[in-house]
């Protein structure tokens, strides 16, 4: 039985995509890839639909066939069985605590600055929403940043999903309005990702 290939649907500019591309490209595997537009209403037609009922991508379809959402459920689906998941017990349960945290305190205090302050152009970087974001985002990457004085990175001493999914809306967290400037480490750390062999950038 042949299996369909791996079939990645994105937006151009989305970093929750990039991360599954950036992991693509450090494990050398090939996606298809399909880039819908926000603005021109794809992700609200009924087609779009029946692949992600919650109407956001990015969303893989599997080689078993049916779709998946959520970032970091494709992330942990893909990384299986490579060195970017871990197997120990202790060791994926601190992927995953990384994973979450990526998810309820870093992901949307970095990406809705980067949204409307620079992709959209509707805000102004002292907006008090924007300000009231990156109040938050300062403090995951106050988190990180004492984290990564301890270690190259996230988890044990190699890279894993946990750093592929903190990359990207770290990567382009001055879009909104931050200054890496008091985070050496976390700035030695975005080198460090760029320079693993295989990384691919957002554009
Ligand atoms: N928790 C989701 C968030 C995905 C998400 O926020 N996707 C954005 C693009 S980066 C989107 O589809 N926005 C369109 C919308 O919400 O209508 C993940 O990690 O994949």
């Amino acid at each position: 039985m042949t299996h369909p290939a791996l079939e990645l649907i994105d937006t151009i500019y989305t970093g929750n995509g990039w991360k599954v591309r950036l992991l693509c490209g450090y494990l050398g595997v090939t996606l298809q890839r399909r880039s819908l537009s926000i603005v021109e209403g794809d992700l609200d037609t009924e087609a779009f639909r029946r692949i992600n009922p919650w109407g956001q991508v990015p969303v893989l379809r599997t080689r078993e066939g049916p779709w998946l959402a959520e970032s970091a459920a494709i992330l942990w689906y893909l990384a299986r069985g490579t060195d970017f998941l871990p197997t120990a017990a202790l060791a994926q349960a601190q992927v995953l605590q990384w994973l979450f945290f990526e998810q309820t305190q870093h992901m949307v205090n970095l990406a809705q600055p980067r949204l409307w302050v620079e992709l959209r152009g509707t805000m102004k970087r002292d907006d008090p929403a924007v300000l009231a974001w990156r109040e938050l985002g300062d403090k995951a990457l106050a988190c990180m940043e004492a984290h990564l004085q301890l270690q190259h990175y996230f988890v044990g001493d190699r890279p894993s999903i946990a750093d592929v999914a903190l990359f990207p809306y770290t990567c382009m967290a001055e879009q909104g309005g931050y200054d890496l400037q008091p985070y050496p480490s976390l700035r030695r750390w975005l080198e460090r990702m760029q320079a693993l062999e295989g990384y691919v950038p957002l554009l």
